[in-house]
């Protein structure tokens, strides 16, 4: 059990008279009721004193018998020492209020918690550790400086203490950090497949054996089989380890025209899934007539470069013939049936290896995505601009970036470097 804030240490001396705690080092305590004195639990005390801590304020643990009845008691014996329960998140908010984290670290906190797969957990880490702070933190000090030259060659150009070029001193910079994040933006989302999983969608037309090839892929039934078309008309998603990564498996409802207005929209939803997805598996089998594979792929507009087309039900010794108009496209040919599904993970293990692979920053989330797209729209604008609407586009941008981080006073950073001006104002 975690407390923290002012009251902290005085409630460990309650429930432990005679304690005297030192800061980081456990303590052997019997925990009892200030009250009634009646024995609570018998653990261990750690102190941790503001702004040393994980909060930044005073903390205290206490590692205790954790049971249901233990936590009850000293629920009810807090409380009664004016305590109250923490909010879910509220040691973490506390902490980034106290400057002891920003948000993407919070971000990494919480993506470490909930990591689930080795790249994940490696990601989390870098995050919490402070990547991607560093990282906006060297962009904010580049774009403010550029800013404050931008500043001066706007208001004081008669001034002679400012030199002349000022202004053509600040789109140096500004254009090396945009083609930064340009090459960050146009990372084929590998920190967001890390965290998020791979996302790969099932499509093809009805009765191909998709359904078939998602449970294989899987491993358990968990989308429904059967000889009738449209069987499948929600999305089915199943998640999967693979080498330390994530797969998020997506099986579809057949894309075929329709009247029933329920298995329309299964379709639509298909053709949806398929377009966020990063990696789309065509399935097609003897059966299904190659014109409407074609459609699906071409007019469409579907098929991206790498994607996979499945020829199934190899089993039967049918040829599915030549598909056209797919270049670009990775073909396999299996049973989903037999359970002989042609080498489709490695062909998904190689993806990953091939999206997954990189260190150092990397977007883990639409909301880094966002703010920097907008970052870097500003910057591109100014770069085009003159000295007052670029100095105003920067701004833009580094209100973008300090969204990401969850904090930063522009005009209060201006106002510093502005004082190095020595304008003599
Ligand atoms: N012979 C053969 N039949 C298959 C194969 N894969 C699926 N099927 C059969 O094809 C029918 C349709 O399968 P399903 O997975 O529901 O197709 P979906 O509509 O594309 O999801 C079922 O009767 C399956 O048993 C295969 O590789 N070989
Ligand atoms: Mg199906």
């Amino acid at each position: 059990m975690r407390l923290s804030g002012p009251a902290a240490i005085a409630a460990l001396a309650r429930l432990a008279p005679g304690l005297e705690p030192r800061p980081r080092v456990a303590h052997r305590v019997r925990l009892a009721d200030p009250a009634t004195g009646a024995p609570l639990d018998d653990g261990l005390a750690l102190v941790f004193a503001g702004p040393a801590s994980f909060t930044g304020e005073d903390v205290v643990e206490l590692h205790l018998h954790g049971s249901p009845a233990v936590l009850e008691r000293l629920f009810t014996v807090l409380a009664g020492l004016g305590l109250k329960p923490a909010r879910a998140g509220e040691f973490t908010r506390r902490a980034f209020a106290n400057g002891k984290m920003d948000l993407t670290e919070a971000e990494g906190l919480a993506d470490l918690i909930e990591a689930d797969s080795d790249s994940q957990r490696l990601q989390a880490l870098e995050q919490m550790g402070g990547a991607w702070a560093r990282g906006i933190a060297g962009w904010q000090a580049r774009l403010l400086d550029a800013l404050a030259w931008l500043e001066a060659a706007i208001d004081f150009t008669d001034e002679e203490d400012v030199p002349a070029d000022v202004a053509a001193r600040a789109y140096g910079p500004v254009a090396a950090v945009a083609a930064e994040m340009a090459g960050l933006l146009a990372d084929g989302r590998r920190g967001e497949i890390i965290r998020d999983g791979l996302r790969v969608a099932i499509v093809g037309p009805p009765n191909v054996g998709k359904s078939t090839l998602l449970n294989v892929l899987a491993g358990r039934e968990a989308a429904i089989v059967s000889a009738i078309p449209g069987t499948t008309r929600d999305i089915v998603e199943v998640r999967l380890a693979l080498d330390g990564y994530v797969v998020v498996l997506s099986d579809t409802a057949g894309l075929r025209p329709s009247d029933d207005p329920i298995e329309a929209e299964g379709v639509r939803r298909a053709r949806a899934r398929a377009g966020e997805a990063d990696l789309r598996v065509f399935v097609v089998a003897p059966a299904s007539p190659d014109s409407g594979l074609r459609v699906g792929l071409e007019t469409d507009g579907l098929a991206q470069p790498g994607d996979i087309v499945f020829r199934n039900k190899a089993d039967l010794g049918v040829n599915a013939g030549e598909l056209e108009g797919t270049e670009g496209l990775v073909r396999l040919t299996g049973s989903a049936l037999t359970g002989d599904i042609g080498g489709l993970l490695e062909a998904l293990r190689a993806r990953l290896a091939d999206r997954g692979a990189g260190a150092g920053v990397l977007i883990t989330r639409a909301r880094h995505r966002e703010a920097l797209g907008e970052a870097w729209g500003a910057l591109q604008r100014s770069l085009e601009a003159t000295p007052d609407l670029a100095a105003e586009d920067l701004r833009l941008a580094l209100r973008a970036l300090a969204r990401i981080v969850g904090r930063f006073d522009v005009e209060a950073v201006l106002d510093r470097i502005f004082a190095a001006f020595c304008i003599g104002k």
